[in-house]
């Protein structure tokens, strides 16, 4: 009979307490919000606090080129490929303290817990954080995942640069993140990545876990709209080029193809509008704004993005705003390992837990590392409808605690296997 384990909820929630207090702000009526922009200060110091966690549960840190950290602790056959387990430090600007943190944290915890009960599993484990998961800064999602999985050169990730010219390679040897291990060379057994679902579906329906089954597909693109700035009132209707017009119009335009059924279950998102020069009594010269689509549906999100390049050319032609775009990230829907699946909606079943399956809404680093090894994730509900990359971000100690027996027991399971 398999033993079934039991995480330290308490430990668990301080660790994510002391690390959701860097890069805290006050976001107003009682409601702290974390700003862990990748590569920032903030950033740094939550990677460095994680690091020492890393070192005191005497595991082996080492950095990669990209900056990911790996922590390792040895298995009885040192010879078997490890079960990895991890997630992000950094956030988004508006972020809450549970994003990418619960499952950095609650693969510390299988650690501390299985060091407690000096078990030693058959298989090594690793556990792991990853650079920029969330992409906000640089423009690029799931950045250190995708070049530790070789779908991004790391060339062209420190090439990338924020909206002040600050390259990812500029900051990564700032903050000595470049390390010394080359990108790459992880080939886990088996990964399996603990994260708040960020939408209602769980907690609304009363399940205590997501056995998450895929991710849909992500497009990004930064768009420029390059009209004529011009005076607010002098300027008759028809003589204008008005950028913050045009860009209005495609967000409009982008919600009607959500609406439309025409695409399927389309999502679509124009997170950044920056006007300039952004006068009261100028009309916008220059927008920089961004699309972000989602997509379960590989063709549909084609098809969405054919339609959205055809409206901004025609809207181009017909207002006189000059109209261009750069694709940013594309990830396409990804589908995650059955087995991992069962084993962790069996582990859910052996704790008497609550599951069901469902489709991350969110990309994750998982994705990228499903490409090398059977890779599947744990979701955890959260309070107010599970509202994420918001400072109301709240999953209660029952749902983390809940969350980190799964994944204890879920790493446990797969590191016994093929021993
Ligand atoms: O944008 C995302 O889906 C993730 O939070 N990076
Ligand atoms: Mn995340
Ligand atoms: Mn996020």
């Amino acid at each position: 009979m398999t033993q079934t384990l039991r995480a330290n909820r308490d430990r668990l929630m301080q660790s994510l307490d002391e690390l959701g207090r860097i890069g805290a702000y006050d976001a107003g009526n009682g409601v702290m919000g974390v700003r862990r922009l990748a590569l920032s200060d903030e950033d740094a110091t939550g990677r460095r606090l994680v690091m020492s966690w890393f070192e005191q549960a005497g595991l082996a840190v080492s950095i990669d080129q990209i900056g990911n950290a790996y922590a390792d602790r040895p298995g009885a056959d040192p010879a078997l490929a490890p079960v990895m387990a991890g997630s992000h430090v950094d956030s988004v600007p508006t972020g809450g303290r549970f994003d990418g943190a619960l499952g950095v944290l609650s693969a510390l915890e299988a650690v501390r817990t299985l060091n407690d009960l000096s078990i030693t599993t058959p298989r090594p484990i690793t556990i792991a954080y990853f650079t920029d998961e969330e992409g906000c800064r640089f423009g690029t999602d799931m950045l250190g995942s995708a070049v530790a999985t070789d779908r991004i050169p790391l060339a062209d990730a420190r090439a990338l640069r924020d909206a002040d010219g600050i390259s990812v390679g500029d900051e990564l040897d700032r903050l000595d993140f470049a390390g010394p291990e080359p990108v790459g060379q992880r080939r886990p057994h088996a990964f399996v990545e603990c994260h708040v679902e960020q939408g209602p579906i769980l907690a609304r329906e009363g399940y205590d876990l997501g056995v998450v089954t895929g991710v849909q597909g992500i497009s990004w693109r930064r768009l420029t709209l390059v009209g004529s700035a011009a005076h607010a009132g002098a300027t008759p209707t028809d003589y204008r080029k008005d950028a913050g017009l045009a860009a209005a119009q495609i967000n409009v335009r982008l919600r009607e193809m959500c609406v439309s059924g025409e695409f399927g279950e389309l999502r679509a998102t124009m997170g950044v509008i920056r006007p300039e020069p952004g006068s009261v009594n100028v009309i916008p010269g220059r927008v920089t704004a961004t699309v972000d689509l989602r997509n379960p549906d590989a063709d549909a999100l084609a098809a969405a993005e054919r339609t959205l390049d055809n409206f901004c050319r025609e809207l181009a032609e017909s207002s006189g705003v000059h109209i261009t775009w750069q694709q940013t990230a594309r990830t396409p829907p990804v589908i995650f390992d059955e087995h991992v699946r069962v084993v962790i909606a069996s582990v859910a079943d052996r704790l008497a837990l609550r599951h069901r399956p469902i489709v991350a809404g969110a990309g994750h680093d998982a994705q990228e590392w499903s490409r090398l090894c059977p890779t599947a994730m744990i979701f955890v509900p959260g309070e107010n409808d599970g509202i994420s990359h918001n400072p109301l971000e709240l999953s209660t100690p029952e749902q983390c605690g809940h969350a980190a027996d799964a994944l204890l027991n879920t790493i446990v399971t797969l590191a016994g296997e093929g021993a």
